[in-house]
């Protein structure tokens, strides 16, 4: 079989450059804080899938429930031919859209956007071989920074899946949506899903589970900053916090320091010190309400066309347009 050639718009250079660029800007603030996209290295994203099948993580079954159960009128109202997944990783949940959008009538093309190109090399052939037919175009893209390097043709339904508009910070977040507005002509769709504000104790187990998976997972990060630019973290000497802030609505994944620890970053040039308790921020991510989706695609120039959570309302799909 064939593999459909990959849009690159984004080269391992260039990823690497932004990332450093990042990290150099995050170890040197105060608070310390990392971007998200450190996380997902290799055993990142392995621990990251096993954290989707942890009872405690909710957010990711949910999605899945709300997105059986509502994808055939999702379908009907986007009506598109072409599906954009930005974000798309492993495309574990596409099928679910590709086969409403199918029976909608309308389906053509399929348009996975990752900064991953392994992802994407992974996980299209399976795509190509269950839908024949299917036009599967994969860009390997940062979609938070460039838009433009999606497709204009057709008529299209953007989906950001799995929560991830909820690690961008407010001001980012708004930024990103008005761009992706604008990236769209009047009539096509934009579907997001957006985790829900609900009790504390909940949300702290799907971000701390017994297991320590993602304990695990976000302490992951400090092997890949050894790795890719010759630290000498002591991943022994943090421990994993996940912390709610009512205020911003939001957990918060951290790496408390157990002890006094000087850093080296040789890459960076940089050496950083920790205090004793010190916490460096790795990761946010944001809990909606309904009002608050509402409102943030509103201003953005969306109109809020569609709600459908899973059964027990816990995580929320929402279909805007343009
Ligand atoms: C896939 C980034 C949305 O924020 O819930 C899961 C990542 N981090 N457990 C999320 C994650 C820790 C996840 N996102």
């Amino acid at each position: 079989m064939s593999l459909p050639a990959l849009d690159v718009h984004l080269t391992a250079e260039d990823a690497d450059a932004a990332l450093r660029a990042d990290a150099r800007r995050g170890l040197t603030s105060t608070p310390k804080v990392l971007t998200p996209q450190w996380l997902y290295d290799a055993r990142g994203s392995e621990l990251f899938e096993e954290i989707t099948a942890l009872p405690e993580y909710y957010p990711f079954t949910a999605e899945r429930e709300a997105l059986t159960e509502h994808a055939d009128a999702i379908a009907r109202t986007a009506a598109a031919d072409t599906l954009v997944e930005l974000g798309s990783g492993s495309s574990s949940k596409t099928p679910v859209l590709l086969d409403a959008l199918h029976r909608a009538g309308t389906l053509r093309r399929y348009i996975p956007v990752d900064v991953s190109p392994s992802a994407l090399e992974d996980a299209v052939p399976g795509l190509v071989e269950a839908y024949p037919g299917l036009d599967v175009h994969g860009v390997v893209a940062d979609f938070t920074s460039d838009l433009r390097s999606v497709p204009r043709d057709g008529r299209r339904l953007v989906a950001l899946l799995g929560g991830t508009l909820g690690n961008f910070e407010p001001a980012g977040r708004q930024a990103f949506l008005e761009a992706l507005a604008d990236a769209l002509d009047p009539g096509e769709a934009f579907l997001v899903g957006t985790d829900l504000v609900k009790d504390e104790a909940t949300l702290v187990a799907a971000y701390d589970d017994p297991q320590g998976v993602t304990a695990a997972f976000d302490l992951n990060v400090l092997s890949v900053l050894n790795r890719v630019l010759g630290a000498d973290f002591d991943p022994d000497g943090f421990e994993h916090l996940a912390v709610w802030v009512p205020q911003s609505s939001r957990i918060e994944m951290r790496l408390r320091a157990r002890r006094p620890m000087h850093v080296r970053v040789p890459e960076l040039d940089l050496a950083i010190d920790f205090a004793e308790g010190e916490e460096m921020r790795t990761e946010i991510s944001t809990k909606f309400t309904r009002e608050r989706v509402r409102d943030e695609l509103a201003a953005a120039g969306f109109s809020h066309d569609g709600w459908f959570t899973d059964p027990r309302g816990r995580f929320a799909l929402s279909l805007a347009v343009r």
